[in-house]
């Protein structure tokens, strides 16, 4: 066996699992189905190492499972679509088509060269029309089930990208790319009604075990149930009355004012003659729509003049103000306001010289001494200053003016998500085309299923802003397809969120004509383990999880949630180095002597910065293919799965990447040069162990029996840990005692077929030179002998003249001056023999230890 050559074995094995086709899943083999699946890449350009992390860590748990005996999917696949590419176009004139092609196949070759278990030939890329298609049928089938409409909304609107923002693509109110301050602007859209679904997708998530509890909760809060009451004022100069709706009926008494949003009715009805009130609406305008803007904005206001009666305080009369706080979408975009028990009431309050009324005095105050100062109190207590509710505590003051107001028919109970219908149209070209047909006699026209798909065109322009679908020469022009006269085609494009939605079931049959083969959905799905960065952890898996009830609803397949099992990767972390002027530079173009850091091209000081996550704008990352150059695919994913568990970020260090190819190598020498003579494969267990050869090999089982509890667990650190340990027994044996070779060749054995999932390729190869003439690949997981397990200590029973006093914990088989000793020294013992002398101590080895006194 020649010395370890990554660069010669790994390209020999990954040929030869694609020949032998090692990770095809089947159909209905009889095995049992297991689906892992990393979340797919947006083909952005190149990878780097800290982007392997993810797939290493999925490519670990198919393998595993593989040789565990499950029909493992393991697929691939490229989230194509999006704004990077067309980005692409203005800045280097490349078409997003080919940018996006590039780099799919560049990316492609990265992903190869790592070894990773897919199933190749199901590979899917979102951008081509044999995927898009589909998505376009299922949105008619939507539109049909009454899941999908359209309607006009405000929106966030760059003024320099030409596009809708998302509320999380505002950042501080302004466009997260193009940094220009976002306006509000009424579109007509096409929308999915998630919220539909709202309240089973928030019940759902009890089911979801396992999944990360930070996941779940962020997707409660997302999802935002709000109980609470809408409730009638009447206007004192009008017929008509404000609703409002709140969380906080009790508090009612302490009502101050009223507020509307800029954006209600009543705002655009007085701006319409009033132009003071009509700049004040403006300038709410220039907010932006997200909460965020909302919730951090000075609060502000403006005095209709017009004023409400309290529906339960005779004679008292709120003023009602427009306010920049009170959010349209949300609720009756109208709220009463109650400055004691709101920080933002409060800060209102103070603002516009309104009155404060305390009516929930906290536990420990006194109602004569009780006043708010600059804080509101929101905690719990008993009403006051509020007649038929005082003394009560604040729940059971909820239901009680609840009970009134619906006696007085001022209100009804009533129940709010925060979440809003999913907004998919985007005004961009690089998107699956809404398959819509605008006539002006027929109204929005579904692009008949026959004319599907609706393919984008290819001879467009990305030197003017905006979207080139809309300023293509012939491309929107069509014949309506019910009244044949001149229409146009819809111009916008699907939310990239979208093809990600459904991405997970078109891998069950990704070649299937129908888009998604039910039955085939239906024996893959739910992903067994999905694997991906926090980042998504609302926007995407609330999307397919709505998804799938869509799709469900429409026949396609019949399974509701989509991944069973998540785990959310850590990061990938390195230093940062940049020079006096702010400049960042590339860790290899980096010298470091003793603490300080120099670039390696010109010698200027370099500032050594913080740990922060691997990305392209600091430069602190590690190219793949410089790595894996110089150690191989093996110790890169080695090194990025040993250093910490796999939800922890991991820091990317040359002493790392170094103590993972020196293990590599350690083992790999101890295969090649056995100290003892290994024997043949399946050799028979020698008639005698000596006691070192006996010890290792116990080891060995309890190392099978760990890693594979580890793996499970997804503690994969600790796993190879593990093996690590067991390498040191190995090399600790006395090749000169009885049986060290066969115990040798076990440990070896071992220690390949555990490590195989982590360094596949020198697994192969080693497992070859200890003379196995089938792949690692195609072995099983190894078993523990059980009779090797048990435990090395045992815990006693100690007894004082027969009565039991305590207990100790002994390595099994201690001897009786051992047991005597500990026993002696258990507290409880001592505190009974309180310096009696002891008469006779009776050690039943293993069982019992009994103290005559
Ligand atoms: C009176 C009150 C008194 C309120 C009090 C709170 C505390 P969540 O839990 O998020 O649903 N609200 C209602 N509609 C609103 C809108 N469109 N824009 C801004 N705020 C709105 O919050 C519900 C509370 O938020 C409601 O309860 C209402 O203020 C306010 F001491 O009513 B509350
Ligand atoms: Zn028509």
């Amino acid at each position: 066996m020649a010395r370890y050559n990554p660069l010669e074995i790994e390209p020999k094995w990954q040929e030869r699992w694609t020949e032998a086709r090692s990770f095809a899943a089947r159909e209905d083999d009889g095995r049992p189905r297991y689906y892992v699946l990393e979340m797919f890449p947006y083909p952005s350009g190149r990878l780097h190492v800290g982007h392997i992390r993810n797939y290493a860590i999925g490519d670990v748990l198919a393998r595993y499972k593989r040789a565990k005996g499950f029909n493992v999917l393991h697929p691939m696949g490229w989230d194509a679509f999006g704004l990077p590419a067309e980005n692409a176009a203005i800045a280097s004139n490349i078409h997003p088509a080919i940018w996006t092609r590039q780099n799919i196949a560049a990316m492609g070759d990265q992903l190869r060269r790592v070894g990773l278990s897919y199933d190749w030939d199901r590979e899917i890329s979102t951008c081509e029309p044999d995927y898009y298609r589909h998505e376009q049928k299922m949105f008619l089938d939507f539109l049909e089930a009454g899941l999908a409409y359209r309607k006009k909304s405000m929106v966030n609107w760059d003024p320099v990208e030409h596009t809708v923002l998302a509320n999380e693509q505002v950042i501080e109110g302004r466009g997260w790319r193009s940094g220009a301050l976002v306006e509000r602007r009424e579109l007509t859209q096409w929308f999915l009604r998630i919220t539909d679904y709202a309240e089973e997708l928030l019940e759902a998530i009890d089911g979801l075990e396992r999944w990360p509890d930070r996941v779940r909760l962020m997707q409660r809060n997302w999802i935002g149930r709000s109980v609470g009451l809408r409730l009638g004022f009447r206007f004192d100069q009008r017929d008509d009355a404000l609703e409002v709706f709140t969380t906080r009926p009790d508090t009612l008494f302490g009502a101050a004012f009223c507020a509307v949003s800029a954006f209600h009715p009543l705002a655009a009805e007085l701006a319409a003659d009033n132009p003071e009130i009509a700049a004040f609406v403006a300038e709410c305008g220039r907010l932006g729509t997200s909460e965020e803007a909302i919730e951090t904005a000075e609060k502000k206001g403006y005095d209709t003049g017009l004023t409400v009666s309290h529906p339960f305080l005779e004679g008292v009369h709120l003023p009602v103000y427009i306010a920049n706080f009170v959010l349209m979408d949300y609720g009756t975009g109208a709220v009463f306001g109650c400055p004691a028990h709101d920080q933002r009431d409060l800060d209102f309050a103070r603002r516009y010289g309104l009155t404060v009324t305390p009516v929930v005095l906290p536990p420990d105050a006194e109602a004569q001494t009780f006043a708010i100062g600059d804080e509101a109190y929101t905690g719990p207590g008993r009403i006051i200053n509020s007649q038929f509710l005082d003394g009560l505590d604040i729940e059971t003051a909820k239901e009680a003016i609840a009970e009134k107001a619906r006696e007085r028919g001022l209100g009804e109970p009533a129940t709010l998500y925060r979440l809003r219908d999913w907004g998919v149209s985007r005004q961009r070209y690089w998107g699956c085309p809404i398959p819509v047909i605008h006539c002006k006699d027929c109204g929005a026209v579904p692009v008949p299923e026959a004319d599907l798909p609706v393919t984008l065109p290819n001879d467009v322009s990305f030197d003017q802003p905006g979207n080139p679908l809309d300023r293509h020469p012939t491309w929107k022009s069509v014949p309506c397809p019910i009244c044949g006269g001149d229409a146009e085609r819809e111009t916008d494009t699907f939310d990239t969120f979208f093809e990600s939605s459904w991405y997970f079931a078109r891998f069950a049959s990704p070649q299937s004509e129908k888009g998604i083969d039910a039955e085939a959905a239906d024996a893959w799905l739910p992903v067994d383990q999905y694997i991906g960065g926090i980042e998504h952890a609302v926007l995407h898996l609330l999307y397919s999880r709505f998804f799938c009830r869509a799709l469900k609803r429409c026949g396609y397949l019949t399974v509701e949630e989509p991944f069973a099992g998540l785990m959310t990767q850590g990061m990938v972390v390195h230093e940062t180095f940049r020079t006096r002027n702010g400049e960042w530079v590339f860790p290899e173009d980096v010298d470091i002597k003793g603490e300080k850091a120099f670039r390696q091209s010109d010698g200027a000081p370099l500032e050594r910065g913080r740990l922060e996550k691997m990305s392209k704008s600091k430069k602190n990352v590690v190219g793949l293919e410089t790595m894996v150059e110089e150690f191989g695919a093996d110790t890169v994913r080695l090194m990025l799965l040993s250093d910490s568990p796999p939800e922890r970020d991991l820091e990317w260090t040359d002493a790392g990447i170094n103590g993972a190819w020196r293990y590599l190598n350690r083992l790999w020498r101890m295969i090649a040069e056995p100290v003892a003579d290994l024997g043949e494969p399946g050799g028979q267990r020698p008639g005698t162990l000596g006691a070192g050869a006996e010890a290792a090999f116990r080891d060995i089982q309890k190392t099978v029996a760990a890693v594979e509890q580890d793996i499970e667990a997804f503690r994969l650190n600790r796993a190879i840990a593990r093996v690590r340990e067991l390498t040191n027994t190995l090399a600790e044996l006395d090749p000169g005692e009885a049986g060290a070779g066969w115990v040798l060749r076990q440990g070896l054995e071992a220690s390949v077929l555990l490590l195989a999932p982590f360094i596949p390729h020198a697994a192969e190869e080693m497992w070859g030179a200890l003379g196995h003439s089938a792949m690692v690949t195609d072995t099983p997981w190894p078993v523990a002998d059980a009779d090797f397990l048990v435990d090395d200590s045992v815990t006693v029973a100690v007894q004082v003249n027969g009565k039991k006093r305590g207990t100790i914990t002994l390595p099994r088989d201690a001897g009786k001056e051992l047991a005597e000793e500990a026993a002696l020294a258990e507290p409880g013992v001592v505190r009974i023999l309180d310096g009696k002398p002891v008469r006779k101590v009776i050690v039943v080895p293993n069982r019992i230890v009994n103290v005559v006194a």
